[in-house]
């Protein structure tokens, strides 16, 4: 017969507060043995959670440091607590009464138990006590900055209502009919010289650095679409600066921060495919249909689109040791371009960009043991399939969420400022400095092949 009573509970428990800690020892006195289940960070930003300050290491270790709490797991996906009821043969699931009827689902395995909150306390107030809200500028009004000031709305923690463009009349136009963007500025250094600690850069690729400069010499944070820069030694000028002026810049390639390309990195790095071999992207946009003016096709697909591939390919392979360029050009810029590209241990990427063709957004990763399949839009990450030559072995990882995307990277932006971080391990400035190799390389053959076809009209 079984004497001893087993208890579970799953947090956050950012902050750990008198709320939690009632709420854990409520819990505990309901039986013998206390299991709390942490969630980890990933799950808790699939979930919506998505301004937690302390790390999951951080918070497991508040936990464990309660003598009443008899072991901590770390929670990672939504069907675990199902799995766990099973696996440590619970028999009470406590959970504070803000998730009443939530959990009613889980009856089927144990017993379900609804805890009064404690009012007046919670994390959220905690942090906005202790943080300030980011208060973050516009620059310029490029292809994405509407969606961002609408994704902005969703990240608590930053409040936006400033925007700068050389454009006076774009400006004007736009603070008129936005409900959000109070201020309109054309001049940059008034704009800079204003109450914003950070700003979002999305503007025609050839003016960020210039822009970025400013801004870090100003002692901005800076959040910036990608290409920083689109030659060799500006990126590198560029992030010594930021780490001189202590100021956190950040390319602003959204994919890096979702939760569901944060755990296929995860699953990689514990080798659920064995020794990846191989990473083919592809990402391919016909601007052209989208009424982009030529001024922006003529930046060249490269330049355009190969940030994301380069982006999966580098996160899993690492740097690239050798590039290969197998493009086609039309009107004195690339339109299409296939990169191959040869990292540790032999493993090759295959990036594919292009603004001229069309073709099927997905991104393949091989391995020895099998492999993983990313729907398109592949940098759209939501969901991913695991598979292997045995079919039953499959697996399916599921994490969809709202809009496009943007405010998993809004928000990590913010936390960091207010944290005080420098850098995000998501995207860190060697990740930053691989990712747009290909690109700074590709521009600087560029600009060689056009000095000696200069050089030969020249002898000829
Ligand atoms: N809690 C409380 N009183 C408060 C704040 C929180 O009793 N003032 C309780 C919550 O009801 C929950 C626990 O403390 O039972 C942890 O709260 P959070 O850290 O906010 O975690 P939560 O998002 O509620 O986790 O799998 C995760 C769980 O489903 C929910």
């Amino acid at each position: 017969m079984k004497t001893k009573k087993t208890i579970i509970t799953y947090g956050t428990y950012d902050m750990l507060h008198v709320g939690h800690m009632r709420l854990l020892e409520r819990a505990k006195a309901l039986g013998d043995y206390l299991i709390v289940g942490v969630t980890d960070e990933n799950y808790d930003r699939s979930r919506g959670k998505l301004n937690v300050v302390e790390s999951t290491k951080k918070r497991v270790k508040s936990i464990e440091a309660l003598d009443f709490v008899d072991k901590v797991i770390v929670e990672t996906h939504k069907n675990q607590k199902a799995e766990d009821m099973v696996e440590y043969d619970v028999d009470i699931f406590a959970i504070g009464d803000d998730w009443v009827g939530a959990f009613d689902y889980l009856n089927e395995y144990t017993h379900v138990e609804y805890l009064a909150r404690t009012e007046g306390i919670s994390s959220t107030k905690l942090r906005k006590e202790n943080f300030d809200t980011i208060q973050l500028g516009i620059v310029g009004l490029g292809r994405d900055t509407q969606a961002f000031i609408d994704e902005a709305a969703f990240v608590s923690n930053v409040k936006i209502n400033r925007i700068y463009s050389p454009d006076f009349l774009a400006v004007k136009k736009y603070t008129k009919k936005s409900n959000v963007i109070k201020y309109g500025h054309d001049n940059y250094d008034d704009f800079l010289d204003t109450g914003i600690v950070a700003v979002y850069i999305d503007t025609e690729l050839e003016a960020h650095y210039n822009l970025i400069k400013k801004a870090i010499l100003a002692g901005k944070h800076v959040l910036c679409e990608n290409p920083l820069a689109l030659h060799k030694n500006e990126l590198k000028e560029l992030l010594s600066l930021a780490k001189e002026e202590k100021v956190l810049l950040l390319s602003a390639l959204k994919t890096a921060f979702l939760p569901a390309f944060n755990q296929l990195l995860a699953e990689l790095e514990d080798g659920i495919i064995g020794e990846v071999k191989e990473v083919r992207a592809t990402r391919t946009s016909l601007f052209k249909e989208q009424d982009y003016p030529d001024s922006f096709m003529e930046q060249g697909a490269t330049n355009i689109l190969s940030s994301y591939p380069s982006l999966l390919v580098n996160k899993i392979l690492g740097k690239s040791k050798d590039i290969t360029f197998f493009d086609q050009g039309s009107e004195g810029y690339d339109v299409s371009n296939l990169i191959v590209s040869k990292h540790k241990g032999g493993a090759v990427g295959v990036s594919r960009v292009a603004t001229g063709i069309k073709s099927e957004g997905t991104a393949v990763i091989s391995g020895t043991k099998g492999y993983i399949h990313i729907p398109a839009p592949w940098w759209l990450t939501k969901k991913f399939y695991v598979r292997f030559e045995d079919k039953h072995k499959s697996q399916t990882f599921n994490y969809e969420f709202d809009g496009d995307g943007l405010r998993y990277m809004i928000a990590e932006f913010a936390s960091l400022i207010q944290r005080g971080k420098r850098k995000s391990k998501m995207l860190t400035p060697s990740d930053m400095v691989g990712i747009n190799r290909v690109l700074l390389e590709y521009n600087e053959r560029k600009i060689n092949e056009n000095k000696k076809q200069k050089q030969k009209e020249k002898e000829a």
